[in-house]
């Protein structure tokens, strides 16, 4: 780095502090004390030191995999946007720094995070929170930390206890004796457990629920219901350590919806779920003209709670199914059925309307289609000559007294004319040559 931007730096911290939020727009730089590579921060040197994590570019933190920091005598914390950006960052280890908190969102967005070493720090309290987003399948390493045995820290030792070599960490009581974190048992400190009853509710559309979410704990855990993307009216009756949820006028639009209770306190989290099983009558919501895609398709999306029942009828004659013209759902998805009637080389017989209706043991719906699959050969039955003389070739080209060209596109078309030809009322001679 440039030498006189470091003589002059702590004079311009002010200033820095304003610029470093933009920094990264202008390309951020490798603080002295450290050692930058494509996917590697090392900063071991004590002096000048860092009282942060580097700020590097956007791209270059992204592309960071290990941070490795060490004997920093001004690094005290670890905010929520000091590892905001390394989204790709491994392994990150911070010894024999005065790190004396951590925020509870510091790792919010470094879920790839695999190994966290945090020995010989200053933290007397760490939160489970801290962790939550991702699995800490390591071995947590927090010794020469002077950790306080506290409820807070509680986790830590029912962390351990999971893990089958799991290192010995002490802690300090508030008489200043050191214990081993094994021993931890502080007064009126209990992970919470949850029970939400019922936690399935089969209820007619516009009908009600009551849910109960019951919660033990000790301190008192925070009792929260998620309710976002509900489309039915709630309210919510708070107790001391019980939630009512009471849903009115449930909406269809929230079957099949798993509402979480969740409880927490400073010991631990747990949760819970109600689901939703709302019933409701059949509705298309969709019913479109026919889409060539590698088959013939006349896309639908139909709902309803249980599935509906489907039946087709082409020009008001019900429609068997069979290999080459059959119903196929290719989603499902909690609430909505999307599919096709799908056809395979239909001809202009097929042409004509077709009536899907679908129908539970609450209701039904229908809806209708035109469908012009391909245009019946064109005559112009006002010329005498019609018929008379008519010539078709294997290959596609029928042609009619030569110079008036009727198209088609496929063998199959002059087969299909065969079909018209022989199902209208037309009589006239054919004659191919
Ligand atoms: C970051 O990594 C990507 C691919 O992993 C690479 O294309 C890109 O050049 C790297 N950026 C820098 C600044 O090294
Ligand atoms: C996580 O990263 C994204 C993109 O880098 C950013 O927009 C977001 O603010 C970050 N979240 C937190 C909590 O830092
Ligand atoms: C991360 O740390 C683990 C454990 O020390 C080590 O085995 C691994 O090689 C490290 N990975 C990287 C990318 O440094
Ligand atoms: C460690 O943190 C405590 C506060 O928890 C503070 O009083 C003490 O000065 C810190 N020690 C060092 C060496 O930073
Ligand atoms: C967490 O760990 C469990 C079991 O070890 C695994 O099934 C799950 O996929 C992991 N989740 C994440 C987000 O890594
Ligand atoms: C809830 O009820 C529905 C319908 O009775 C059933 O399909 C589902 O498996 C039940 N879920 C649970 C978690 O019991
Ligand atoms: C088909 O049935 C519907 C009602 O079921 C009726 O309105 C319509 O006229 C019928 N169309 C033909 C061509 O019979
Ligand atoms: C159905 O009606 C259409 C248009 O009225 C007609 O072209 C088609 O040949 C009819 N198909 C059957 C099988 O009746
Ligand atoms: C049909 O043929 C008659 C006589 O040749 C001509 O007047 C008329 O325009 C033709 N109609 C069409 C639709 O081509
Ligand atoms: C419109 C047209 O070209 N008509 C001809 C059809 O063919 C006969 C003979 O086959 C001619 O006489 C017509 O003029």
């Amino acid at each position: 780095m440039d030498s006189s931007a470091g003589e002059h730096g702590m004079a311009r911290s002010g200033l820095f502090l304003l610029l470093t939020g933009l920094m990264w727009r202008f390309g951020g730089a490798c603080p002295e004390s450290c050692t930058c590579s494509i996917s590697r921060i090392v900063c071991i040197d004590s002096e000048p030191g860092i009282e942060d994590f580097p700020v590097l570019t956007l791209d270059d933190m992204e592309n960071i995999t290990e941070i490795y920091i060490a004997n920093q005598n001004r690094l005290f914390d670890l905010s929520d946007s000091s590892l905001r950006h390394y989204i790709n960052l491994r392994n990150l280890t911070v010894t024999r720094t005065r790190l004396t908190s951590i925020s509870s969102d510091a790792f919010f967005n470094n879920t790839r995070l695999q190994y966290v070493n945090l020995r010989d720090n200053n933290l007397s309290t760490l939160s489970w929170r801290t962790f939550q987003n991702f699995n800490i399948t390591f071995p947590l390493l927090l010794s020469g930390n002077p950790l306080d045995c506290v409820c807070e820290n509680l986790w830590i030792k029912l962390k351990l206890q999971e893990e089958a070599d799991s290192p010995d960490l002490t802690c300090t009581d508030d008489r200043g004796v050191t214990r081993d974190f094994a021993t931890l048992t502080p007064p009126d400190c209990v992970v919470p457990t949850v029970e939400v009853t019922p936690q399935n509710v089969t209820e007619m559309e516009g009908g009600n629920v009551k849910a109960v979410c019951s919660a033990s704990g000790s301190p008192a855990p925070v009792i929260l219901w998620n309710l976002d993307m509900l489309s039915t009216h709630y309210e919510i009756d708070p107790l001391d350590t019980e939630s009512i949820l009471t849903l009115t006028g449930l909406s269809s639009d929230d079957n099949g919806r798993k509402i979480v209770c969740s409880v927490e306190n400073m010991v631990g989290q747990s949760e819970a779920t109600l689901e939703l099983n709302i019933l409701f009558p059949p509705a298309i919501l969709q019913l479109l003209p026919p889409e060539r895609n590698h088959h013939w398709c006349i896309p639908f999306t139909v709902t309803g709670n249980p599935k509906p029942e489907l039946r087709w009828y082409h020009n008001n004659t019900t429609l068997e199914e069979q290999d080459f013209i059959r119903t196929i759902i290719h989603e499902y998805t909690e609430n909505e059925d999307h599919g096709c009637l799908q056809l395979v080389n239909p001809t202009h017989i097929h042409n004509g309307k077709y009536r899907l209706v679908v129908k539970n043991e609450f209701g039904q719906d229908e809806k209708t289609v035109s469908a012009q699959f391909i245009d019946p050969p064109y005559f112009n039955t006002t010329e005498p000559e019609f018929g008379y003389s008519c010539k078709c070739n294997i290959i596609v080209k029928r042609t009619i007294n030569s110079s008036k060209k009727c198209i088609v596109s496929k063998l199959t078309a002059v087969l299909s004319f065969l079909l018209w030809a022989s199902s209208a009322s037309y009589t006239q001679t054919l004659v191919c040559v």
